[in-house]
């Protein structure tokens, strides 16, 4: 019997932006579950859905496509991760206990949705808040779920000063033994924010988040 080739993940990009920009949803969850039959998970996520989710971006910066069709696209790319999620192989032991999360005022949040499917993929138990929450009631997740470390999402600049003050908050309660790591484009390559803002280890996309959080195991 003949199988049909496994789908490239360039042509898997250009299909999945193409659904994303026709708001097509079934197409969308049609070749993300194809192309996760023949690619490591991880690939899959970045190579697809966040390379989309960026020239989505692009687009709508070069005015080519409205509000409404970048809204529709992104909503679109987290019905694909609940989808995929269902088919993430998630290992019976617990490497530790995680809380991902964004600060007061900042609205990105697939990024961090990313970085807590794959987290639990590796083994942590994850709470993921989303974002836009008070960061009293993060410290109190913390606190409930016996965090080791808690992961901090930030895009927008004017996040920055949520991020130092949730830092401050979680360590006045939590203490100097809770591992803190920051990501998102608020932290560009090479920039030494991270570590100014009192975090432990940060990440600029899946891979280097993964690694960062394995940096914190014994
Ligand atoms: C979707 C989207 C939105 C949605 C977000 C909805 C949602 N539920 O997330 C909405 C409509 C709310 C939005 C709003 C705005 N947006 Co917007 N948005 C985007 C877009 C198109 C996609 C974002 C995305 O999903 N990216 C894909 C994910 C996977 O990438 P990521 O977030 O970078 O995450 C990766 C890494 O950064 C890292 N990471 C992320 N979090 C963490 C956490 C940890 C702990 C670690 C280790 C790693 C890590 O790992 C992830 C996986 O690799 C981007 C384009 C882009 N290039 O990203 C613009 C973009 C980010 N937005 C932009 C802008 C300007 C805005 C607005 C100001 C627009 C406006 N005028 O209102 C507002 C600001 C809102 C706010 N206060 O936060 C600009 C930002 C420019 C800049 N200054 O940096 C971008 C780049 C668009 C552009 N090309 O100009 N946006």
């Amino acid at each position: 019997m003949l199988h049909p080739a496994p789908i490239d993940l360039e042509r898997a990009f250009q299909l999945y932006l193409a659904a994303l920009l026709e708001g097509d949803r079934r197409a969308a969850v049609r070749v993300t579950e194809e192309a996760a039959r023949s690619h490591p998970i991880t690939s899959v996520y970045r190579q697809i859905v966040e390379a989309a989710q960026v020239e989505v971006g692009e687009c709508w910066a070069r005015n080519e496509i409205s509000v409404a069709r970048e809204h529709m696209a992104t909503a679109i790319s987290q019905y694909v991760l609940g989808t995929l999620y269902a088919h993430l192989p998630i290992p019976e032991r617990t490497l530790g206990r995680a809380v991902i999360t964004g600060v007061e005022g900042e609205k990105h949040q697939l990024g961090s949705h990313m970085v807590a499917d794959l987290l639990e993929a590796e083994g942590w138990s994850v709470r993921f808040l989303g974002t836009q929450v008070p960061h009293r009631d993060i410290v109190e997740v913390a606190r409930e779920h016996g965090a080791k470390a808690v992961g901090i999402s930030a895009t927008m600049l004017t996040s920055l000063d949520g991020v130092d003050g949730l830092i401050r908050d979680l360590r006045e309660t939590l203490g100097p033994e809770l591992r803190i790591v920051v990501g998102g484009r608020a932290f560009p390559a090479g920039s030494g924010l991270w570590r100014e803002l009192g975090a432990d280890a940060t990440g600029r996309n899946l891979d280097e988040a993964l690694e960062a959080f394995r940096t914190l195991l014994p």
